[in-house]
């Protein structure tokens, strides 16, 4: 009996261990590290440096090193690259498209409460026709620019710009020595611009027909008045983003991967450690990769965030707006639309109402832009 009372006890302790397993598994916390803010730290990458401070990680990187594609690390031989050769080339693809936004009536904002953005409310605003890029500006289209005026970007008179971490090179990351006390992911980077978009030792031999990064709002002001358009109002850009769907959270509806498609470039895994790339993208993606909305726009939400015309302000006129273009003055412009480092429990702004802000001068690796125009240039 009593060895029979000690097999007992210690059957029933096994079974206990076992099953106290599987309720902890049960009861297993989700594999995210959020940050106090929840976000990407997006609108943290401001040229005021507001928060940086000094990098204790670029000493000892603990997160690991994640190429974007072989031409990060190049030799300084292609890293001179010449795009003059390129853009005379007839078989470089361009994408300097437009598409009408018929006028009319639609919904902006969202009542949802998602972020603290200033989404909120919907509101119903009355546009005139105008024309909207069917492409992110690439970087084919920014090299025509630079060449036909010899623009200097402000990354490069700065000469520094921020980068996620982990696309930097184990070289480059070793000389850096301050970091974003707000998001340590982002790291000012000194001779990182549109030409070496991960720092000196990167080229956009490979990336013509990505979005050009790295540019400020004022850049892509100059950009918009050569090409003969300007940059769309926050009202404008929304409304072709929606592609004519009325309250959707994406351009093609409300389900993220319809059928399990991929429809955007956006963050997958665990943010901010490591990417796995499912939607085939660990950074950008070419301006026309995935299915365009209603109008034909490609890439309005995800891949790069893009600069808006207006002034952030996260008051909103609840009457009927005529053609809005946001507050007469303020310090830092509306970006729209999420980025490749998006991810839903950090970053859920790969939405058609989302909404970020920067100081004009900023510029950064996930932030571009389009044109838009009242008439065909
Ligand atoms: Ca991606
Ligand atoms: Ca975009």
């Amino acid at each position: 009996i009593f060895l029979f009372n000690v097999f007992a006890a210690i059957f029933i302790l096994v079974c206990t261990a076992n099953s106290l397993e599987t309720i902890t598994s049960i009861f297993k916390l989700p594999p995210y590290v959020k940050n106090d803010k929840e976000d990407c730290g997006c609108n943290d990458s401001n040229r005021d440096k507001r928060g940086v401070e000094d990098a204790e990680v670029a000493e000892e990187p603990d997160l690991p090193l994640q190429k974007v594609s072989s031409d990060v690390t190049e030799t300084k031989i292609e890293n001179k690259f010449n795009f003059d050769k390129e853009i005379d080339n007839p078989n470089v693809k361009r994408f300097n498209q437009m598409k009408l936004i018929p006028k009319g009536e639609f919904t902006m904002g969202s009542n949802a409460k998602l972020t603290k953005d200033g989404e909120d409310p919907e509101r119903r605003v009355f546009l005139d026709d105008f024309y909207m890029d069917v492409h992110e500006t690439s970087n084919i289209e920014f090299a025509h620019f630079v060449k036909a005026t010899n623009y200097v970007t402000e990354a490069e008179k700065f000469k520094n710009s921020f980068v996620l971490e982990m696309l930097i090179s184990k070289e480059t990351l070793s000389k850096i020595t301050q970091q974003v006390a707000s998001s340590p992911w982002w790291l000012p980077v000194d001779g990182a611009d549109w030409l070496h978009p991960e720092g000196p030792d990167s080229n956009i031999s490979k990336r013509l027909n990505h979005p050009v990064i790295h540019v400020s709002w004022n850049d892509a002001k100059s950009y918009c008045k050569w090409a003969g358009k300007r940059l769309p109002t926050e009202a404008e850009w929304e409304k072709a983003a929606r592609g004519g769907l009325e309250n959707r959270l994406f351009p093609w509806g409300n389900k993220l991967n319809p059928n399990g498609k991929y429809m955007i470039n956006i963050w997958q895994g665990e943010f901010p450690k490591g990417n796995t790339a499912e939607d085939g993208y660990a950074a950008t993606a070419p301006v026309d990769s995935f299915p365009p909305n209603k109008f034909g726009l490609f890439n309005t939400v995800g891949n790069v965030w893009e600069w808006v015309e207006d002034w952030y302000s996260t008051y909103h006129e609840l009457e009927r707006a005529h053609n809005p273009k946001g507050p007469k003055s303020g310090k830092v412009k509306v970006k729209k639309g999420g980025s490749y480092m998006c991810h839903k429990e950090f970053c859920y702004r790969y939405r058609c109402s989302a909404r970020g802000e920067n100081t004009p001068d900023s510029s950064s690796s996930n932030l571009g832009f389009r044109c838009a125009a009242d008439t065909l240039p």
